[in-house]
């Protein structure tokens, strides 16, 4: 239920009701996740003006430079959850192993992990292209009140009770799902508030946007080659319009409001594709499945994926159903 305008603090207090797990923890989850995106956007806004850029000269489980924005993301994020004392557990990328939190108070009642991306596509940081703040979140399946296990990060897509974004683009944005649909929150900056701007967020079922880095054309599968001269030919509707902002949640975004696909599939280089399936692909999926959109690793639905480690990496097709179900067409012929 949305009405025009409203603050997103005002919409998670009046949808509340409709959470499955009803309970105040998941709309002060929410509203710290919304606290904390506030800080990161101040700083990613000014981060050209600031020593804030460039490498912090330590790399991340993933081998990647983090970037100081990256750090400082990581940092606020898991800051914000763990002072206000809401979640039991937290996984970042940018953290080797999975955060307990209060884990020797058996007090301790908290029912929600959060599994986050604090500053997705950052190489763009230094080239003032836009970045963004992914984030999943699961009630823990051990006993409360005991400290929490990888068995309850590694839980399938499908067990998500809430997903988001943040996209620190030409404004800052919040998009999220509590698996009643997607809408999403445009920052007011002067005053510091989120309103309601994109109630009901929804993929068209079909898309003339396709989003993959063509880069890595001579190692991808067959079947994605064969889509992607799909896109490329001059018939009906096609060519398509190739877009790659180098940074998925802007890609996702601007293919969920306009249609299209994104791609990032194996190659030789990463066999088992670039993307992480915990606090990347679980999160997009359960936005774009709630978007009427779809989401798989070309053959199996992303949310069905049983996870085996924290930072697993799987192959990515998501956005408008029919542009992901002709991929899946491609990819299978090659199956044959
Ligand atoms: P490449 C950013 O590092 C990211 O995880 C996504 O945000 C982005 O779509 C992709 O990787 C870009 O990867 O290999 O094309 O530069």
């Amino acid at each position: 239920m949305s009405k025009p305008n409203q603050t997103l603090g005002e919409f998670i207090i009046e949808n509340q009701t409709s959470f499955k797990y009803t309970s105040g923890e998941l709309s002060r989850l929410l509203n710290s996740i919304r606290l904390a995106a506030k800080v990161v956007n101040h700083e990613v806004n000014k981060a050209g003006l600031v020593d804030i850029i460039g490498n912090a000269g330590d790399t991340n489980i993933q081998g990647e430079d983090q970037q100081k924005l990256d750090v400082y993301a990581n940092q606020k994020f898991i800051q914000t959850l763990t002072k206000r004392n809401i979640v039991c557990g937290i996984a970042s990328e940018e953290e080797d192993d999975f955060i307990a939190i209060n884990s020797q108070d058996e007090n301790n009642q908290n029912k929600y992990v959060v599994l986050i991306d604090p500053l997705d596509g950052s190489s763009n940081i230094d080239v003032n292209v836009s970045v963004g703040t992914i984030f999943s979140i699961y009630r823990r399946v051990t006993p409360l009140g005991t400290p929490v296990t990888l068995e309850d990060f590694l839980q399938k897509g499908s067990a998500q009770v809430a997903a988001g974004y943040v996209v620190y683009g030409t404004s800052t944005m919040l998009v999220y799902t509590t698996g009643d649909g997607v809408n999403g929150f445009t920052l007011n900056p002067a005053i510091g508030s989120y309103y309601l701007s994109h109630p009901n967020m929804e993929f068209p079922k079909d898309g003339h946007i396709y989003s993959v880095n063509e880069g890595n054309y001579a190692d991808f599968p067959v079947g994605i080659k064969k889509y992607i001269k799909y896109c490329q030919e001059d018939e009906g509707e096609r060519p398509y319009t190739s877009r790659y902002i180098g940074s998925l949640v802007s890609d996702f975004h601007r293919n969920m409001i306009k249609g299209g696909i994104y791609m990032y599939p194996k190659s030789s280089k990463n066999p088992k594709g670039k993307l992480r399936l915990l606090y990347e692909c679980n999160p997009m999926a359960f936005i774009a499945e709630q978007a009427n959109g779809k989401a798989s690793d070309g053959f199996t639905r992303i949310m069905d994926i049983v996870p085996t480690e924290l930072h697993e990496r799987v192959p990515f097709i998501c956005g408008s159903v029919n542009m992901v179900e002709k991929a899946e067409e491609f990819m299978r012929n090659e199956e044959l």
